[in-house]
């Protein structure tokens, strides 16, 4: 008995001192942070999402990593949760989502974060719980003012338009379309009435017969205000060939390579957009700035963006934060051929 009341005390010291031990002893080495940095577009066939994801691609690799670029065939949500449960198998270092939908990719990408993997939204977001940062190409306001405006110009200052968009579920679109409603309050554009809001799903083919619908359904038709590439190109195709031009104009957010036959013969007198292969390139710096630690997505926060130099994080208006590329562009007959075979 005498005997363990002398041990007892020298074994309690002997596991304190084991403890620690343990406790300073260098943690072993995290594991190691794969080098594989993924985007995921709306869909494939759209040359504005190639060019998006070939600057993405680019900024991955010139900064030695890799890079893997994915579309679905078609935009739904339901096809980006597939790929996205594909890249969190692979345990990816980051994914880049390009959302067709603002809520349903929730689940999935919160079980990308929450096993490390660094998720951020670019083009289309997807809701602040989903993400920890998004890279907007423009400010979404000043879009759907823009938009408004043009509609406005091009139709004399009074009269019918229509809004041809993506996916009825995209969020880009639907953020500008809804700063385009409001923007239509305003007293100057009383006379200015948005007629229909159609969706082409960013098909080549839906594009084409939704603006043939517009075309049938509203004879007095002035306007066709596209705010995606490819509803843009398919409207002015329509309108080309239908032998509308001066009667029916196209405007919207085109892309230069795909619309300068359509601004030079006058279908779209003019259009904007921003340079979609920096805003790509932009999302691989903000990729591996929140790999390195740099970022956590955080308003305030400063990163450096390779050939585009240094970005600070900033409040979004959906409650998250973004990284903004710059002020959108004005594409017209003066300009386009100088774009065109950029991008
Ligand atoms: C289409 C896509 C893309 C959008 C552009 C303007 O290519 O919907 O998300 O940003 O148009």
């Amino acid at each position: 008995m005498k005997t363990m009341k002398k041990v007892l005390p020298l074994l309690m010291l002997a596991v304190l001192g084991l403890v620690l031990l343990g406790a300073c002893k260098p943690k072993p080495a995290e594991t190691a942070v794969s080098n594989q940095y993924a985007i995921v577009f709306k869909s494939t066939g759209n040359p504005y999402g190639e060019r998006q994801m070939g600057g993405f691609e680019n900024g991955i690799q010139e900064q030695g990593f890799e890079a893997i670029l994915r579309a679905p065939d078609l935009p739904t949500a339901e096809a980006q949760i597939q790929m996205i449960e594909q890249l969190i198998a692979q345990h990816v270092a980051a994914i880049c989502i390009v959302g067709n939908d603002f809520d349903a990719l929730q689940p999935v990408l919160s079980n990308a974060m929450s096993q490390g993997i660094k998720v951020f939204s670019l083009d289309s977001s997807v809701n602040p719980a989903s993400r920890m940062t998004h890279v907007n190409q423009a400010d979404s306001e000043k879009i759907g003012q823009t938009l408004v405006e043009a509609a406005y110009d091009l139709a004399g200052g009074s009269g019918e338009f229509a809004i041809l968009s993506a996916t009825s579920q995209a969020s880009n679109q639907n953020l500008w379309i809804d700063y385009m409603k409001k923007e239509l309050e305003k007293p100057q554009y009383a006379n200015l009435n948005l007629v229909k809001i159609a969706y082409g799903d960013d098909l080549r083919d839906k594009s084409t017969s939704e603006t043939e619908a517009l075309i049938a359904s509203y004879p007095n038709l002035k306007v066709i205000v596209a705010p995606t590439t490819v509803g843009i190109a398919a409207a002015a195709k329509v309108t080309t060939d239908r032998g509308l031009i001066g009667k029916v104009h196209v405007t919207g957010l085109g892309l230069p390579s795909e619309m300068a036959d359509y601004i030079d013969n006058g279908a779209c007198p003019y259009m904007y957009l921003w340079n979609p292969i920096d805003v790509g390139y932009l999302g691989a710096y903000v990729g591996t700035a929140l790999t390195k630690g740099t970022i956590a997505g955080n308003e305030g926060e400063t990163f450096s963006a390779g050939r585009l130099g240094s970005y600070t994080i900033t409040k979004a208006p959906d409650g998250g934060t973004e990284v903004l590329l710059g002020p959108p562009f004005k594409f017209e007959p003066s300009n386009i051929s100088d774009w065109k075979s950029v991008y």
